[in-house]
């Protein structure tokens, strides 16, 4: 191989940088670890992937020193690539930590996106973090257009993985001044504002989250980053890596030219609102693969119908189903265009979740090929080890980070501490002032952030006996707010739910152990613990293919502003039509139809386009 230019990656440890090295070593290259100041003049290319907080990675840089090293390699014209939070700290400051300074390469402030968003004259809610494939490319035309390179219609081409709270906002003029056509285009409009002139000579790829724009690629001379995830980016991100690693250090270092950069416009797609509200983001297909070992040890991918994962067979023994190899299955659906994938450890831990080593191996080896988010759940909480060494739930997710995964999604653990909370307040509601700061969400979500931690709520259908006339006054008014009148669900079993009444209560162990505790009460209580993402089963249609119970699903996304995975009895493509149409979920979650074949990933995708839903172009 003609010589390798010296590439090393800054890591401040935080998050997770393996998935990272994973993508460049499936591509082929070599790299180092940046670890003293020696390995700046060494390197002669530089990418600093930052997963996390600004804060922290600026207060790593100054602490280790690294703070003037890093600007002096970016000022010696040597190629850099920044990732994330490796993008935001070319700025001059974020609103994540005002106190603090960025590097101020670019001199523009990085803001926080707005939790509401205007459609059609009326106020609806944005979630954030931003979190998800962002479809809403608009690429910085320059004026005439032979120039614009091949490298950005590939990016406007693809849809990447973004996940983030802040972000180089453009001035919302730009939003009034590109006139909405038909189907969605705008004419061109320049920069206006005079802040948003700083910006101009950096600014590449411009996205869009609701109606707020922002620059989602930088490229100046020796530097280019971007807003979202390469790494995490499926074949698109990969792609767009290689290109950077394969291009010689010359052309990508400052270039020499001294004459101003052309005239700038950009071409500004405004939401085409007459199909309803697109915050710009595609709808996510998760595949979930519920893990245990079988009855004679080995991890096998299992799936149950109403949680139980027995096979149903007369004879006494009945086998734990078995539908293949975690990793092997995984590699499939990441093929097949996941957009994420979730494993769920669903055996209770014989030893604990460190020393049940092939939960680890699992998501260790499915990182090193399948490159979109990978989700870890089972056992995430506080555990003793046979020897008596105690395992805080920040130590179990840790050695999951590390190992690769993206997300950890706690169950059990986040029932009982919103019943902590609850059990402190008068209301019966969760209330901030009650916050110890020492439960699994809280530590995780501290330490690596809200959207690392995602809470998995295995909710169960309680029927009212309506017979009685006045029912309605002996029911618990704390549970109200998941009380469904049969006579006003939605979801298509509602024929045979006429004149019935329910609630959703929630369990823990596997749907096992009820406990007196909602779906909204649990769904209120994590988001305040700091939860970035709520995983939504039902225990009723786990596995029925009856549909998603839209019902639920409509109750928990009334009651929290963080993004819902809606989860349990998908049984065709439509079924991800009418979940994402009736309630508004950001992500829909399969695993039996998957696991048995019946329906394939791009079947769902193909549907939802061709009724008119984003999805991510996936071009395998
Ligand atoms: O309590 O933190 O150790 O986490 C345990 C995790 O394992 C929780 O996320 C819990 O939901 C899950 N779990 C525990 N027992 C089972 C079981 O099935 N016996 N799986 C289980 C829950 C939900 C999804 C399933 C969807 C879609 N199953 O895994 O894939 O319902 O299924 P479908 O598309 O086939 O309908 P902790």
């Amino acid at each position: 191989k003609e010589h390798q230019p010296k590439l090393y990656i800054l890591d401040y440890g935080a998050g997770n940088v393996r998935s990272l090295a994973n993508s460049i070593k499936k591509l082929g290259y070599e790299f180092e670890w940046i670890n003293d100041e020696s390995d700046f003049d060494k390197a002669e290319k530089l990418i600093f992937p930052g997963v996390g907080a600004f804060a922290q990675a600026m207060t790593s840089l100054k602490t280790s020193g690294r703070y003037e090293q890093l600007l002096k390699y970016i000022k010696s014209g040597k190629p850099y690539f920044g990732i994330c939070i490796g993008m935001q700290v070319l700025f001059e400051s974020s609103e994540e930590s005002p106190d603090i300074k960025g590097l101020g390469v670019i001199p523009y402030p990085i803001k926080k996106f707005s939790n509401q968003d205007e459609c059609n004259g009326e106020l609806v809610k944005k979630t954030v973090p931003h979190m998800g494939w962002n479809t809403s490319w608009k690429s910085y035309q320059t004026s005439t257009s032979s120039s614009t390179d091949e490298e950005k219609l590939m990016l406007e081409n693809e849809d990447y993985y973004f996940v983030h709270s802040y972000a180089a906002l453009l001035d919302p003029s730009l939003a009034s001044s590109a006139s909405t056509s038909s189907e969605g285009e705008s004419s061109t409009s320049s920069i206006t504002a005079q802040e948003t002139l700083a910006i101009k000579d950096f600014a590449y790829t411009i996205s869009r989250y609701g109606s707020e724009r922002f620059v989602s690629c930088v490229k100046k001379d020796n530097i280019f980053a971007c807003q979202f995830h390469p790494e995490k980016s499926g074949p698109a991100g990969l792609d767009l890596l290689r290109r950077w690693l394969e291009a010689s250090p010359e052309s990508l270092s400052a270039s020499k030219s001294t004459s101003p950069s052309p005239e700038r416009t950009w071409q500004i797609r405004n939401p085409d609102q007459s199909r309803g509200y697109t915050n710009g983001l595609a709808s996510r297909i998760v595949a979930c693969l519920d893990v245990r070992s079988n009855d004679n040890g080995d991890l096998v991918v299992t799936k149950g119908d109403q949680y139980d994962v027995r096979e149903k067979s007369s004879s006494s023994s009945r086998e734990v189903r078995n539908l293949g190899k975690p990793v092997e299955l995984a590699r499939r659906y990441y093929l097949e265009g996941a957009d994420e994938v979730a494993f769920l450890n669903i055996t209770s831990f014989r030893s604990s979740a460190l020393l049940d080593q092939p939960m680890l191996d699992v998501v260790r080896n499915a990182a090193e090929t399948i490159f979109v988010p990978l989700t870890i759940g089972g056992g995430i909480k506080d555990t003793v080890d046979p020897d008596g060494t105690p395992r805080s739930a920040l130590e179990v997710a840790g050695a999951y980070f590390r190992s690769g995964a993206d997300k950890v999604s706690i169950g059990s653990e986040a029932v009982l501490a919103v019943e902590e909370l609850l059990s402190k307040s008068k209301n019966g509601q969760a209330e901030e002032q009650f916050l110890t700061g020492k439960t699994g969400i809280e530590t995780i979500s501290k330490g690596y952030g809200a959207q690392a931690v995602v809470v998995s709520i295995d909710p169960k259908r309680v029927y009212v006996d309506t017979t009685q006339s006045n029912w309605k006054e002996n029911f618990p008014s704390k549970h109200l707010p998941s009380l469904i009148i049969g006579d006003e669900a939605t979801s298509r079993t509602k024929d045979e739910e006429k004149g019935k009444a329910w609630w959703y209560q929630c369990t823990i162990s596997g749907g096992r152990d009820v406990r007196d505790i909602d779906v909204v009460q649990l769904a209120k209580g994590v988001e305040l613990l700091g939860a970035g993402e709520i995983l939504l089963n039902s225990v009723d249609r786990d596995g029925s293919g009856k549909g998603f119970d839209l019902d639920l699903i409509n109750l928990v996304k009334n009651a929290v502003s963080i993004p819902v995975v809606s989860s349990s009895g998908a049984g065709s493509p439509d079924d991800f039509v009418e979940v994402f149409r009736e309630t508004g979920t950001e992500a829909a979650l399969a695993a039996g139809i998957f696991h048995r074949k019946e329906v394939g990933i791009e079947d769902v995708k193909k549907t939802l386009e061709e009724k008119g839903l984003p999805v991510r172009r996936c071009a395998l």
